[in-house]
């Protein structure tokens, strides 16, 4: 037996039918400071709401999977200190063990998917690292999005990853990367990018039916919708990209490696923004959430 709650509303929406998209919450604990991880955390859900479906913010608390989380225990989860990073390899071992830890892009849409959710909104997902040739640093993520049915919207992936490495692994793994409404591969900051994206949509009811034709021909699996940030909140490629090679090599200076990279990375380039990262973070995670919004209506109204 899975020790599960369901929070009231996302309760209320499974029975009635209608829309939920689910929400990950490393985002909160490690991927955003604290008190600004907190009002980004019930903004996303908010917008969620105002675009007619229900949010269900995932973690795991005390041994229980939580679907959908209330004001009290987001509070709980933005301060808390230490909370572990799950993943596709830890998640269980959390749960049994009657412990706490923050679910990343992988391990939420397992728990999507245990609850009956299609569709997920998030940041940026995980990627394959620069210097992964000898790292072999690549994130669970990809392998994720290979096997789990549930569409994930993001905005791209950042340029702390190798992106062209992330778009072949995701190739390879037979992974549908979808570019909203342009046809460049947006760089998570900027909403262009040089690369290309495998395919481009317009219209968030093309993206439920290709995730539905998906489960129909038997393939696993869920699909990445990379939606550009919005214009007036980009910040230009060329500005970045010497703040993250300082980064980068901060990282490896320190020795960071495994779960560490990722949160450490972000952490720095928050330091050498003023901030500013932070803003451009807020901007895209919330119309990511308006249209992973669209995109469960429309998986709803065709079921
Ligand atoms: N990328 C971001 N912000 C994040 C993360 C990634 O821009 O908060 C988090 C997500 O939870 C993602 C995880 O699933 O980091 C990937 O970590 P790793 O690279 O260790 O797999
Ligand atoms: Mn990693």
């Amino acid at each position: 037996m899975i020790p599960i709650a369901y929070s009231a509303e996302v309760n209320a929406a499974r029975a009635a039918g209608d829309a939920i998209v689910a929400l990950e919450s490393t985002i909160i604990t490690h991927g955003m400071p604290y008190p600004q991880n907190l009002e980004v955390a019930r903004q996303v859900e908010g917008d969620i709401r105002a675009a007619g479906a229900v949010p269900a913010t995932i973690a795991v608390m005390n041994g229980t999977l939580h679907i959908g989380l209330n004001d009290d225990q987001l509070t709980k989860l933005a301060q808390s200190k230490g909370v572990a990073k799950l993943s596709r390899a830890d998640m269980a071992a959390c749960i049994a063990t009657g412990g706490t830890g923050a679910t990343t892009v992988a391990a939420t849409m397992i728990a999507a998917h245990l609850a009956g959710i299609h569709v997920f909104a998030t940041g940026g997902i995980g990627g394959v690292h620069k210097g992964a040739e000898d790292s072999f640093d690549i994130s669970a993520d990809l392998m994720e999005l290979a096997q789990t049915p549930v569409t994930v919207v993001a905005a791209g992936a950042k340029a702390i990853l190798d992106v062209a490495k992330t778009l072949e692994v995701l190739e390879t793994q037979g992974v549908p990367v979808i570019a909203y409404g342009q046809d460049a591969f947006p760089a998570f900051w900027s909403a262009g990018s040089k690369l290309k994206a495998p395919l481009r949509m317009d219209d968030p009811a093309q993206i439920a039916a290709a995730h539905k034709m998906r489960s129909a021909l038997g393939l696993p699996g869920g699909q990445l919708i990379a939606n550009p940030i919005p214009k007036d909140a980009e910040i230009p490629a060329t500005e970045l990209a010497p703040i993250i090679a300082t980064a980068q090599a901060d990282a490896d200076r320190a020795g960071i490696t495994g779960k560490g990279v990722t949160p450490y990375l972000l952490q720095r380039i928050f330091e050498l923004t003023d901030g500013r990262s932070l803003e451009a973070n807020i901007a895209l995670v919330r119309n990511n959430a308006r249209l992973a919004s669209k995109i469960a209506l429309e998986m709803r109204t065709k079921q």
